[in-house]
C-alpha cells in the first residue's frame, strides 16, 4: 500500500447536507492513509445481508489479534459483524442479518487480504453500489474498518431509535493502516473513582477513533482500585474513599475482567498502572507495616503530589510488590504492566534506582513488559522497557536529554506531552474543570505535533505511539471526562494513526467540525471550541 495521500481527506465539512448527499469518503478521523474516491454510492437496505468469511479458510490463522479471546478466527469475525449489525440496526430499523453463507452484494467483511502492508490493525474499504467490502488481514483490521464505515454514515446512525435513511456509503476505495501500534488513553479511577459502566461508556468512544490502549492508572494517594486477595485491606480501606471525601470504590477482580473482556471486545488492550514508590498513600493507610515508622496515616482525599513513598529499607515491601503485580499480571491478558515511579518525591534518589529495579524485575518474573512514567530513566530501565513521556514546555533539557538517551539505548517512548495531551488541561482561562499546571490547551495546541520530532535526540523508531491522559483530580463522572476529552481526544487518536504527510490542522478541523453532529448524536456534551467551525 503506498501511504499517498489523496485530497479527499481535505472535503470541506458540511454536516447536515440534504440528506441523500453521502459524506465525502475522506471526511474521517482519523483521516485515512490513502483515500481514492469514485463511482456511485452503496446503499444499505431493509434487505443487506452482513456477509463474513475468513477468507483463508477456518481457523487457519490468518493473523490472530494479540489482544483476542481464544475461538477461531472466523468466530470472531461472525462477533465482528453482529457487532456492525447491533450497531446500525436502532438508527436504521433493519435487520442486517449476519451470514456466512456465500453470495452477492451486501455489507462483506473478509479476512484474508494478501496485502502485507496492511498489518494486524489495517484495512480495505471497498464501496460500489453492488457490495460495500471490508477486508484485512487480521480481525483488528476489520473491527477498524468497521469503524470507518460507520463515520462515512450519516451522523443519526448513532442514534438510539429509528431515524430517516437513505444510509449511504459514498463510493470509492479507502487503504489504510496506523502509523503506531500504541495508540492509547489512560483514565485515572483513583483521585475519582469511575464505575464500570463509566469505563465501558469511555471504551466505546474510543473504539470510534480506533484507539487500541486503555492504560487505567489503578492506584494513588487517593485511592485503591482493586481487589488484591492478598492484601484486602487494600481495596476495602484504602478504596473507600476520593478527592472531596466522596465514597470512592474499586473493582472486583471479575469487575477487572469484565472490563478486560469488554476492552478486547473493542480490540484495545488494558494496561494496568500500580503506581510505585510514590503515590501510595492508599496502600500505606491501609497496612501500617509498609510504613517505615509502622504507623498507617490517615487516608487522604487533598490533591497535593510528591508526599508519600514505600518504604524501600523493608523487606515486607517486597513481598507486597510481589503479591500486587502477581495478582495483576494474572488478571491482564496484556502484554504491559506499568509501575508508575512518577514524582517520588518522597523517596531518595538511592532509594528510587534501588526500588525500580526490584519492581521491574518483579514485572519481569511475571512475564509482562515494563511501562512506567519517564522518571524511569533517571533509574535504569531493564531491556524492553516503555518509558511513557509526560513533559511539557518547561521540561528542562537535562530530564529532555535523559529521556532521549534511553531511547537510544533501547527504552521505548510513549508520547503524552502534558501540554498538548494531558486532556485534564483546562482549554482556555474560562474552562471551569480541570488544571493549569502545563497550561492552557486548546484544541489546535492539542493536535499541531508531531511525535516522530517532539523529543529531540530520541531516535524515531524508539517512538511507540502516543497516549492521552485525563487525570480526574476535578472530573467525577462521565459528563466531565467528556467535556475535556471531547475534542482533544479525537486529535491525539489522528496523531497515533494518520501518516504524518496526511494530516494538517487546516483541514482537521473542518473533519472535526463534522464530527460534532455525531458527538452529539452519541450523547456526548463536547466543548465547542472557536477555533472549530462547527455547524
Ligand atoms: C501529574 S503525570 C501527575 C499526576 C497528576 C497530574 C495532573 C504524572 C505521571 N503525575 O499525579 O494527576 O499531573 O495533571
Amino acid at each position: 500500500m503506498a501511504l499517498g495521500f489523496s485530497s479527499a481527506g481535505a472535503v470541506p465539512a458540511r454536516p447536515g447536507t440534504e440528506a441523500s448527499a453521502p459524506r465525502p469518503l475522506g471526511q474521517l478521523v482519523p483521516v485515512p492513509a490513502e483515500v481514492v474516491p469514485g463511482g456511485s454510492p452503496y446503499a444499505i437496505t431493509s434487505t443487506t445481508p452482513i456477509r463474513v468469511a475468513d477468507g483463508s479458510g477456518h481457523g487457519s490463522g490468518s493473523g490472530t489479534s494479540s489482544v483476542s479471546s481464544s475461538g477461531s478466527v472466523s468466530d470472531e469475525v461472525r462477533r465482528i459483524g453482529t457487532y456492525l449489525s447491533e450497531l446500525l440496526r436502532p438508527a436504521t430499523g433493519y435487520a442486517l442479518p449476519v451470514t456466512d453463507r456465500p453470495g452477492p452484494g451486501g455489507i462483506r467483511l473478509e479476512l484474508g487480504s494478501p496485502d502485507r502492508s496492511l498489518g494486524e490493525e489495517g484495512y480495505r474499504l471497498h464501496s460500489t453500489p453492488a457490495a460495500l467490502t471490508i477486508t484485512a488481514r487480521a480481525p483488528a483490521g476489520l473491527f477498524h474498518g468497521v469503524q470507518t464505515l460507520r463515520q462515512l454514515l450519516p451522523d443519526r446512525v448513532e442514534a438510539d431509535s429509528r431515524q430517516e435513511g437513505p444510509w449511504k456509503v459514498a463510493g470509492g476505495t479507502i487503504t489504510d493502516a496506523p502509523r503506531y501500534g500504541y495508540r492509547g488513553a489512560m483514565l485515572d479511577v483513583s483521585r475519582h473513582f469511575f464505575p464500570v459502566e463509566a469505563v465501558k461508556r469511555y471504551i466505546d468512544q474510543l473504539a470510534l477513533y480506533k484507539v487500541n490502549k486503555l492504560h487505567l492508572h489503578l492506584s494513588d494517594d487517593q485511592g485503591w482500585r482493586i481487589a488484591i486477595d492478598s492484601w484486602p485491606r487494600l481495596a476495602t480501606h484504602g478504596g473507600s474513599t476520593e478527592v472531596g471525601g466522596g465514597p470512592g470504590g474499586y473493582y472486583t477482580k471479575e469487575q477487572y475482567r469484565e472490563i478486560v473482556r469488554y476492552a478486547a471486545s473493542r480490540y484495545l488492550e488494558v494496561v494496568p498502572e500500580i503506581d510505585l514508590p510514590g503515590h501510595t498513600n492508599a496502600a500505606l493507610a491501609s497496612y501500617a507495616e509498609l510504613n517505615c515508622d509502622g504507623v498507617a496515616p490517615p487516608l487522604y482525599t487533598g490533591t497535593t503530589v510528591g508526599f508519600s513513598s514505600l518504604c524501600v529499607s523493608k523487606p515486607v515491601t517486597y513481598d507486597f510488590v510481589d503479591d500486587v503485580l502477581r495478582e495483576v499480571a494474572a488478571l491482564t491478558p496484556g502484554k504491559y504492566l506499568h509501575i508508575g515511579g512518577d514524582e517520588a518525591d518522597a523517596t531518595s534518589d538511592e532509594d528510587y534506582v534501588a526500588f525500580m529495579a526490584k519492581a521491574q524485575a518483579v514485572v519481569g518474573k511475571y512475564g509482562k513488559t515494563v511501562m512506567g512514567w519517564h522518571q524511569l530513566t533517571a533509574a535504569e530501565p531493564v531491556k524492553g522497557a516503555v518509558a511513557q513521556y509526560w513533559g511539557y514546555d518547561r521540561t528542562g533539557p537535562a530530564e529532555r536529554g535523559q529521556v532521549a538517551d534511553a531511547a537510544k539505548n533501547g527504552t521505548g517512548l510513549v508520547l503524552s506531552p502534558a501540554d498538548r495531551i494531558y486532556l485534564d488541561m483546562k482549554y482556555t482561562e474560562d474552562t471551569e474543570l480541570g488544571l493549569r499546571w502545563a497550561g492552557l490547551v486548546e484544541v489546535r495546541r492539542s493536535y499541531d505535533w508531531d511525535p516522530a520530532t517532539y523529543l529531540e535526540g530520541a531516535p524515531q523508531e524508539a517512538v511507540l505511539g502516543i497516549e492521552a491522559p485525563i487525570w480526574t483530580e476535578t472530573l467525577t463522572d462521565s459528563t466531565e471526562i467528556e467535556q475535556m476529552a471531547f475534542p482533544r481526544l479525537l486529535g491525539a487518536a489522528e496523531i497515533g494513526w494518520s501518516p504524518a504527510e496526511a494530516r494538517d490542522w487546516d483541514t482537521y478541523r473542518l473533519r472535526l467540525a463534522a464530527q460534532g453532529p455525531r458527538l452529539t448524536a452519541l450523547g456526548i456534551d463536547f466543548y465547542r471550541s472557536p477555533q472549530v467551525p462547527w455547524s
